[in-house]
Order: C-alpha cells, then sequence, then structure tokens
C-alpha cells in the first residue's frame, strides 16, 4: 500500500436485540474486525451504540436505563478482547456507546482507538435528536433527549494513523456545521456510526426518504469539506423496529465509493486515494482563500431562525 493510501472499512451490524448479551455482540464485532484486518483496513469503523440495543426506543427510567445499557468504563470487562485483538491485528478502530462518566453523567459517545489499542479520541453525541418526555400514542420513542446530555467536549479531529480523523455520531451528519468545524481543523477523514429508525414518528413521511436523506448528508458533506467519510449502520429490524442500512463509504468527490448491500453484519472496505481531497482543497473549497466568516456571524449567534438583519436597498 503507498503512502497516499489508507485501507477504510466500515462495519455495518445487523440488529441486536434487547437479550443480546455484550459478550455475544462483542464477538460479532471482533469477526468482522478479524476480516477488515485481512482486507487491509488501518481502520474499521463500528456504528452508534454498537454494544447494545437501540434502547433510546424505550421508555423507563434513567436508573434503569443506566444499569442496563451504560458502560462504567472503557475498555470494560466486554470490550477488552475488542482492543486485545485490535492491539494482535495492529489495526485502529471507532466505536460508538453509552459512556457513564465516573461522577455519573450519561454521553452518547464515541471512541477512536489506534493501531496500539490506545483511546486516543473521544466525542460526546451534541445533536441529540428526539424528544425526553413519554410519547404513548408513537410507535416507539426516541429518547435520546432523556438519556444523554448534549456532549461537553466539541467536535474534535485526531492525527493518527497517518493521516488526522474526526468523529461524530449519527444525527450529527445531517448538520453541516459538524463537518466544517472539524475541516477547519484539517481533518482529512470524518468516521460515524448510525442507528436511522425507518420510521418518522413525527409526521407522515415517505419511507425512501430515511434513505436518501442519510446518503445525501454524508455526500454532501464529503464534497464541500474535501472530506472521506465511513459511515457504519446498526440496521433491520431490533426486536420489531426497523433501522436502515446503508453504509457507505464516500470519497471527497462526494461520490459513494461503497455501500453495503444487506441488513446484516457486513463489512465494506475502500483503499482510500488520500491525495483525493487536494484539488477540492487548494482549488474550489481553498478555505484560506474563499471563506468569508465576517459574514457568517449568525452561524454562531442565532440558533434558530429569526428576523431579517437591517440591509441596504437595492435603489
Ligand atoms: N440515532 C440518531 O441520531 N438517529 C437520528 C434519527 C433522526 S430521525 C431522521 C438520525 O439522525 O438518524
Amino acid at each position: 500500500m503507498s503512502k497516499e493510501r489508507f485501507g477504510l472499512a466500515v462495519a455495518q451490524m445487523g440488529p441486536i436485540h434487547l437479550n443480546d448479551s455484550r459478550e455475544s455482540t462483542v464477538a460479532r464485532l471482533m469477526e468482522m474486525m478479524r476480516e477488515a484486518a485481512g482486507r487491509g483496513a488501518k481502520l474499521v469503523v463500528f456504528p452508534e451504540l454498537a454494544l447494545t440495543t437501540f434502547f433510546p426506543r424505550y421508555w423507563m427510567s434513567e436508573e434503569d436505563a443506566e444499569a442496563r445499557f451504560f458502560e462504567p468504563s472503557m475498555p470494560s470487562p466486554a470490550t477488552q478482547p475488542l482492543f486485545d485483538l485490535a492491539l494482535s491485528l495492529g489495526i485502529g478502530f471507532y466505536l460508538g456507546y453509552a459512556e457513564r462518566t465516573e461522577n455519573g453523567r450519561h454521553f452518547n459517545t464515541s471512541i477512536l482507538v489506534d493501531e496500539h489499542a490506545k483511546i486516543v479520541g473521544r466525542y460526546r453525541k451534541i445533536h441529540l435528536p428526539g424528544h425526553s418526555d413519554h410519547k404513548p400514542e408513537a410507535p416507539f420513542q426516541h429518547l435520546e433527549k432523556k438519556f444523554f446530555e448534549v456532549g461537553n467536549e466539541g467536535f474534535g479531529v485526531w492525527p493518527m494513523l497517518g493521516t488526522t480523523i474526526g468523529q461524530c455520531i449519527c444525527n450529527d451528519r445531517r448538520w453541516p456545521e459538524t463537518f466544517r468545524v472539524m475541516s477547519l481543523q484539517s481533518a482529512q477523514m470524518v468516521v460515524l456510526g448510525y442507528n436511522t429508525p425507518s420510521w418518522n414518528i413525527h409526521w407522515k413521511e415517505p419511507a425512501h426518504l430515511r434513505m436518501f436523506h442519510h446518503l445525501l448528508s454524508l455526500q454532501a458533506n464529503a464534497y464541500q469539506n474535501a472530506l472521506w467519510i465511513g459511515a457504519a449502520a446498526k440496521c433491520g429490524a431490533e426486536d420489531g423496529f426497523h433501522m436502515i442500512g446503508g453504509s457507505a463509504i464516500v470519497a471527497p468527490s462526494g461520490e459513494i465509493v461503497a455501500q453495503s448491500q444487506s441488513e446484516e453484519d457486513e463489512v465494506i472496505f475502500v483503499s482510500c486515494d488520500m491525495a483525493l481531497g487536494d484539488n477540492f482543497r487548494q482549488h474550489i473549497f481553498n478555505f484560506a482563500k474563499h471563506r468569508r466568516p465576517e459574514h457568517y456571524g449568525l452561524i454562531t449567534e442565532r440558533t434558530g431562525a429569526g428576523e431579517p438583519l437591517v440591509r441596504g436597498t437595492t435603489s
């Protein structure tokens, strides 16, 4: 593999049911890690909340959720074999899980682990979707705002594996700010995991739009920031609740260069040309030359849409 090539694997997961053990889930991750390494991957990307079912779909107390679904340490006894395998294979990985901190705070978290099995980067999800109240009329809940705090560590990037990698989680991929903040820190690649329900509980949305908006978000953000993006789904029906697949690797051109075909455990792989983003970065998206931050103030001044700014007339 030449200096410019980066073997990127995305390990999609089929469903994890409520009664599946952490040990059986980690065994699935390990099998895909072996396959990824065998195909020449430097990094394998696992989904959001990859150790359990997507538990925010269920109404329960915070205490019950903590006891059943959160990790008080990482590596944990159940995930240590994954770290050991990564070390023996010399492969890095991205993993999403529910984090309980030492002082009892709860975050939807992902980590980047290097080829020495060292956790080099941690990200706590910032754009939490859903609601915190019980919606008994809905077919399922989306209680991320109940079970998690908004991430408190910003959008980081980490020099690792010979490049600069950023990470985010699921709903973050729909927000252009996520990727722009990372590309302003010279990210070359962004990786993420997701759990996207196939049905919208808020309004009657055509089902095909779920996949369309997912891919649209990845492709637009890859192109506009000259990034490689790797996105890993947890998908299929978890105890009857269906989530989209569509795990993908997207090039800095915005083109999808690999996509999963199933809704099961499946590894996709691309030998990424890390120079592919250079032309975009040097020309059309040469940030230093073309960005106009003096006109972007509202991005950080306002959260929601407000009144038009007062401007000059056209006469
Ligand atoms: N897990 C997660 O963030 N899911 C959200 C659901 C939003 S509904 C379109 C997602 O952005 O996929």
